[in-house]
């Protein structure tokens, strides 16, 4: 497939899906299925189960297209010595490496850390396990995209405003074109949602652009 152009704010963006990867960040149990972490906060998970079914009908666009599809998971070793020590003090009710109905919460291993069925990777696409928020930190997903030859990253997962804004914030950095579909993004919090996805085309597009599943599938087909 030759050079395209996706529909997208604040301006369309031109990509060639040889040098774009489709990005899906942390669709976890834990964080999307009911009484999994998320929902042991105290927050209401249908608000990211929402991207779910655009989300799976771009990840079947981008495997149609031959793209290359990335998966992450934010989790831990199960001795925890790769999670800073001010990260496990933190979380209200629920801290990492507790029991929860999915097992140790946010651990290697266990059911609720691994990525919810409808949208299961499939062999050869890369699943990165990452520490932190950001897919860049202590991984080697910035040696994959650069051995692939990419420069485009279209990002789907949760949560907008923390792992997919943070991985966003540390791509941009790196030089890659970040482009986050709206419809295939979730967060806890309707205000943040709202407010991430207009802080990343803010001021000419400062972190990347915003389009959708729609204008991504047109864009891919
Ligand atoms: C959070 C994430 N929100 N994947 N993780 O703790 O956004």
């Amino acid at each position: 497939m030759s050079r395209t152009s996706i529909t997208a704010e604040p301006f369309d963006l031109e990509l060639d899906p040889s040098t774009t990867a489709l990005v899906i960040i942390d669709m976890q149990r834990d964080f999307l299925q009911p009484h999994g972490f998320g929902e042991l906060l105290g927050n209401d998970v249908s608000l990211l189960r929402s991207a779910i079914e655009p989300t799976r009908a771009v990840l079947e666009a981008a495997r149609a297209a031959g793209m290359l599809v990335v998966h992450t998971r934010e989790g831990h070793r199960p001795d925890l010595t790769d999670c800073p020590p001010a990260k496990l003090t933190r979380g209200g009710k629920t801290f990492i490496g507790t029991d929860g109905p999915m097992g140790r919460i946010l651990v290697r291993g266990e059911e609720g850390h691994d990525i919810i069925p409808e949208l299961y990777p499939i062999a050869g696409e890369p699943v990165i396990d990452k520490p932190g928020k950001g897919a860049f930190f202590e991984t080697d997903l910035h040696i994959i995209l650069r051995n692939h030859g990419i420069r485009t990253l279209i990002l789907c997962g949760v949560t907008t405003e923390v792992c997919v804004h943070t991985t966003v914030r540390e791509g941009n950095d790196r030089g890659y074109e970040c482009v986050v579909l709206e419809d295939c993004v979730g967060s806890y919090f309707p205000e943040f949602q709202e407010v991430g996805l207009k802080m990343i085309k803010a001021q000419g597009g400062i972190f990347g652009w915003v389009s959708n599943s729609e204008h991504a599938i047109k864009a891919l087909a």
